[in-house]
Parts: C-alpha cells; sequence; structure tokens
C-alpha cells in the first residue's frame, strides 16, 4: 500500500477531487498554505493500493494546472527600509507529490 501526497493549487482541488472520487479513490483534503509564497494551497492524501497509484497520479496530473503568481518577498529575505520591492513572477504547480510505502494501515 502507498500514501500519496499531493500539494496542488485551491483552484484545481475540485476538480481533482471529483475525478478522484469518481474513480472510487478515497481522499482526505487539508487546507494548507506555501512556505515561500505563504498563501493557500491544497493538500490531498490518498492511501491506495500499489497498482492504483499511476492511475491517481494521472488524475493529479491531468487535473492540476501551472500558474503564474506574482509576489514579493518576504520580509525576512527581502525588505530593505526606504526601497519598495517590486513584485517576483513565480511558476506555480500543477501538482508537487510524493509517494510513501505504507507500513500499517487501520481503520478503527
Ligand atoms: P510555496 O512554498 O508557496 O512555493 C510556490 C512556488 O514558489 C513554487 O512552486 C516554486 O516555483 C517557487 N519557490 C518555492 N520556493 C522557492 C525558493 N526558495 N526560491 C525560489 N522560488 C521558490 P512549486 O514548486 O510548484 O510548489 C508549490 C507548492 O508545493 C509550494 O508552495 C509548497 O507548498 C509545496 N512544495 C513544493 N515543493 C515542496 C517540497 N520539496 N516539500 C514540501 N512542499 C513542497
Amino acid at each position: 500500500m502507498k500514501l500519496i501526497i499531493a500539494i496542488i493549487q485551491d483552484e484545481d482541488a475540485t476538480e481533482v477531487i471529483a475525478h478522484l472520487n469518481d474513480a472510487e479513490i478515497q481522499v482526505t483534503r487539508l487546507a494548507t498554505k506555501g512556505g515561500f509564497l505563504r498563501s493557500g494551497n491544497t493538500t490531498l492524501m490518498t492511501g491506495v493500493q500499489d497498482d492504483q497509484v499511476d492511475s491517481v497520479l494521472k488524475i493529479i496530473e491531468e487535473n492540476s494546472k501551472s500558474r503564474t503568481q506574482y509576489a514579493t518577498l518576504p520580509s525576512a529575505c527581502g525588505a530593505m527600509h526606504g526601497f519598495i520591492l517590486a513584485p517576483i513572477e513565480v511558476k506555480v504547480g500543477g501538482a508537487t507529490v510524493f509517494v510513501l510505502d505504507v507500513e500499517q494501515f487501520h481503520k478503527f
């Protein structure tokens, strides 16, 4: 069994989850925040059998878009008193995905 953790953009979450549900794959949605942009994103957790991993990855890949966002650097990195910081362009996504081995799985 594997645990798939996927960080996607909020805008894609509804579509990704709908497709996972259509494929009868259970998923937990967490409201998360990226450490760099400090804006909201969505983390999905899904526990699946080994032979389901490829189809889950395909659903995530097909429904997660890459987008350009603009951000000013966080103050700890770039604030210089008296200077106006220009927004930087950052390409975000589609999805950042981790696939982990599951040692045990219980439902009580
Ligand atoms: P954030 O940390 O808010 O990062 C948003 C985007 O900013 C990243 O997009 C990347 O293009 C850029 N970025 C991140 N850190 C950077 C840095 N130190 N210098 C320059 N640019 C940087 P993605 O790579 O698509 O990542 C989207 C979100 O996925 C991230 O949001 C974070 O929440 C998560 N993520 C990405 N890689 C991760 C990893 N190795 N471990 C844990 N979470 C990760």
